[in-house]
């Protein structure tokens, strides 16, 4: 089982499509084990954002996300950090095939909907800066059938 960090940027939220991309990734079969609504500070942003510190978007960017709330999502799944990259599509809308969450909700080039994170050392990393507290540990009995029990979830 892996986990992966998920963010719904201001934008999802401002035009009302936080709970139609939380839709897709329940449907797909992925489990919600981290939900919250908060208001990024600049400080989180410039954590989370670090990497991306020089380049010449780095300002609109932490601005951007941190203009009005978004809502982190920690989610679980084999194989999860991959699955749900592919189900965001490429990074803006206008460029994002159809069928993804990019390319079906967005134009722009620079508000894009979602983060998600790229690696699962990425997301370790994340999931620590969102999830301080950790993750809400259960099980889905949806699992069963998401996955071979006699396979996919044994050991
Ligand atoms: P992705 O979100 O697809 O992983 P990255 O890792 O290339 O995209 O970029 C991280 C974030 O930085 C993106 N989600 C996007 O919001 C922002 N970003 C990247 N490139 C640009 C750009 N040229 N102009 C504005 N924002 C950008």
């Amino acid at each position: 089982m892996e986990r992966t960090l998920i963010l719904f940027k201001p934008d999802a939220l401002q035009r009302g499509l936080a709970g139609k991309i939380l839709n897709r990734f329940e449907e797909k079969g992925l489990k919600i084990v981290g939900m919250k609504l908060m208001q990024m500070s600049q400080e989180l942003a410039a954590e989370h954002y670090a990497a991306h510190k020089e380049r010449p978007f780095y300002a609109g960017l932490v601005r951007f996300m941190t203009s009005r709330p978004i809502v982190a999502l920690a989610l679980e799944g084999i194989g999860a950090v991959a699955i749900c990259r592919k189900m965001m599509g490429k990074t803006f809308g206008c460029d994002a095939e159809p069928g993804t969450i990019r390319g079906d909700f967005g134009m722009s080039r620079s508000y894009n909907l979602i983060h998600g994170s790229d690696s699962p050392e990425a997301a370790e990393r994340e999931l620590g800066l969102f999830f301080p507290e950790g993750i809400v540990a259960y099980d889905l009995d949806a699992f069963c059938w998401t996955y071979d029990p006699e396979d996919e979830l044994k050991g």
